[in-house]
């Protein structure tokens, strides 16, 4: 993995200790106050936040503050977007440059501010119906041109947000608003999606496994070009409930039962069923000029100048 450019990649060591000093910076500021670790990055004034009782986005927005705090990221030069849904509510969340933008048009947004301004490390965060369902023809082109964007991709199967309807990963037989005799369509597999479109960074991990979700995350965020974090997470309130998963416990016992770690394996192969089990792990890690990158060294040949 090589650090995105005109960064330094610093050792898991250094990330730790400059998270330490931070947190013992705060605690000083703020002694006999109590403090939550996470509230310099979060916004207070949005909290209570929407998410039911048992939903796994607390635990991954959880990881990604976590990660963005440990990475080398500039934070003054992040920005953070998500389209709509559940998902799409941690743009309003995250006390950084954030924008929450409409239904399946967070990746040509993000795009956009990437391009206009090549120093942002542009972020995308939401769910499987924005990102694969309603825009996935967004998220095909933008790895395809390898544009430099880190997804992180919530999916939970279903559109949580408008009642629990099918979405393009909803597996095959389950059960959903729209599907009340279960899902005679073939689902995306999102993370095989990514790698045939051309990502080179793609990662599924569910939020059982906090600790490789929050590497994997920070991975992602050093990594130039698109690159894609899959999080299978619960939605009890859409989803689970109708597959004997009642509370986020039950599904997290799922994951526990049925989470297979394999490294490098065949991500075409990596589809996720209704019963089966699910292949996590890091699937693509490879090297290959951005899309600004690619554009810039191409026009310095062709017009023989060099704007760099
Ligand atoms: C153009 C448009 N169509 C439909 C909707 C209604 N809508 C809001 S959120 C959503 C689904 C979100 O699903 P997902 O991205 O999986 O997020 P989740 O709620 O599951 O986290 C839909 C269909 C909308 N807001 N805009
Ligand atoms: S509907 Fe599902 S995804 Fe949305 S907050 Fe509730 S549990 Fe989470
Ligand atoms: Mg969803």
């Amino acid at each position: 993995m090589s650090p995105k450019r005109g960064l330094r990649q610093a050792t898991y060591k250094q990330r730790m200790m400059r998270q330490q000093m931070h947190l013992d910076a705060r605690h000083d500021a703020v002694a006999g106050e109590q403090v939550h670790p996470m509230d310099e990055m979060l916004r207070e004034d949005r909290l209570p936040h929407i998410w039911c009782p048992g939903c796994g986005l607390g635990i991954a927005l959880g990881c990604f503050v976590s990660a963005l705090t440990k990475s080398d990221l500039d934070l003054d030069k992040v920005a953070v977007v998500s389209g709509i849904g559940c998902t799409g509510r941690v743009a309003g969340y995250i006390k950084l440059d954030s924008f929450h933008t409409t239904h399946g048009r967070a990746i040509p947004f993000a795009t956009g501010l990437k391009l206009a301004n090549p120093e942002l490390s542009v972020i995308v965060f939401s769910g499987d119906g924005d990102l694969v369902t309603i825009g996935g023809n967004h998220f095909i082109h933008a790895a395809r041109r390898n544009v430099d964007l880190t997804i992180i991709c919530v999916n939970n199967f279903n559109y949580g947000m408008t009642g629990g309807q099918a979405s393009s990963t909803t597996p095959i037989d389950a059960v959903t608003s729209t599907t009340p005799y279960g899902n005679f369509e073939y689902p995306f597999n999102v993370s095989s999606l990514a790698a045939a479109s051309g990502a080179v960074y793609v990662a599924r991990w569910t939020v059982l496994h906090v600790r490789r979700l929050e590497n994997a995350m920070i991975e992602a965020l050093q990594k130039p070009g698109f690159s894609l974090v899959e999080v299978i997470s619960p939605c009890p309130t859409g989803f689970g409930r109708r597959h004997g998963e009642r509370t986020g416990l039950d599904t997290m016992r799922y994951y526990h039962q049925h989470g297979v770690i394999t490294h490098g394996a065949n991500v075409h192969e990596a589809g996720i069923t209704l019963d089966g089990k699910i292949v996590e792990g890091k699937f693509v890690d490879v090297e290959k000029p951005t899309f600004l990158q690619f554009r810039e060294d191409g026009l310095s040949e062709i017009l023989g100048r060099n704007d760099k």
